[in-house]
């Protein structure tokens, strides 16, 4: 089930990311602040007790993301962004022993996030937007490319493809491209279908059948299905309801070769991929 095609251990910072087997990302969503000065305590500490939670149960990465990329959601400045993320990711990398990922598009928050310890660049926009690509290099850290066209605002707007593998892969080789020539070498890169973003159900079902088919592309794949939206279309369930398919979907895709595993429900994805390694481990 795991190839061995990359170095077992993937420098993020002042950590190492264990590719010999799965790891577990948890999801740190970083609630807007309060006006006071208190808000802001709250919440940064908050979600450092949420991340220490995730860490306690088996995540070796955190995920955090300061803005919104819901359909239709308001979007951060920049400094409202940085204001957001900076204090929480400060916080976590003097408390935790955990590799911190930032879900940002946003260059000055790439910069300051890696400054501040963050082992990991996670852009859903890929580093298209101006200077992302220069900061994302200039911060010497790995990059998670994923796909989407088009913006979260737009991106459902009817999306067609001829074939969903082929145009996730033609985009995240072009995305590969315009890193290697930033100076950001393949080493450096992890690639994500991008469940969710610009796909219909029906794109997202042979995406996920056929995923095994980018591990072509020679680099670890991270997975993000955790409660989304094509889980409630099939299930019929709102998103407080979509756990027991978030795990079938998680083991499904450790057996097509997926390296993280993006959650929010970190114990029990620790326990499907534990499971499992028990079973390869057999004679
Ligand atoms: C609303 C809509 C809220 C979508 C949250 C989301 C991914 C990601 C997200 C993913 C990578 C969610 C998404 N999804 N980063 N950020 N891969 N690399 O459901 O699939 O968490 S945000």
């Amino acid at each position: 089930m795991f190839n061995a095609q990359y170095p077992s251990r993937l420098p993020c910072g002042s950590r190492l990311l264990d590719l010999s087997r799965p790891q577990v990302m948890g999801i740190l969503n970083v609630t807007p602040d309060s006006f006071s000065d208190g808000g802001r305590f709250t919440a940064r500490d908050a979600a450092l007790r949420h991340a220490e939670q995730m860490v306690a149960a088996g995540a070796t990465l955190i995920d955090i993301g300061g803005e919104s990329t819901r359909p239709g959601a308001r979007s951060v400045s920049p400094t409202e962004e940085l204001e957001r993320v900076a204090p929480v990711v400060e916080a976590i990398a003097r408390e935790l022993d955990v590799i911190i990922s930032v879900d940002t598009s946003t260059p000055a928050v790439m910069r300051e996030s890696a400054r501040l310890g963050a082992g990991l660049i996670n852009d859903v926009r890929s580093l298209q937007r101006d200077g992302a690509l220069d900061a994302a290099a200039d911060s010497g850290l790995p990059v998670c490319l994923m796909h989407m066209r088009g913006e979260p605002g737009n991106m459902q707007d009817d999306p067609q493809y001829p074939d969903i593998v082929t145009e996730v892969r033609d985009f995240l080789v072009e995305r590969m491209a315009a890193c290697a020539t930033a100076g950001i070498p393949a080493e450096r890169i992890l690639l994500d279908p991008g469940f969710g973003f610009a796909k219909t159900l029906e794109h997202n079902l042979a995406l996920f059948k056929r995923m095994s088919e980018l591990s072509a592309l020679g680099r670890p794949l991270l997975v993000g299905v955790s409660r989304k939206s094509m889980i409630g279309k099939v299930l019929g369930h709102e998103v407080g309801g979509r756990l027991y398919g978030s795990l079938a979907l998680a083991a499904l895709a450790l057996t097509k070769g997926a390296h993280i595993l993006r959650v929010h429900d970190v114990a029990e994805t620790v326990d499907v991929v534990r499971m499992i390694a028990a079973v390869e481990a057999a004679q």
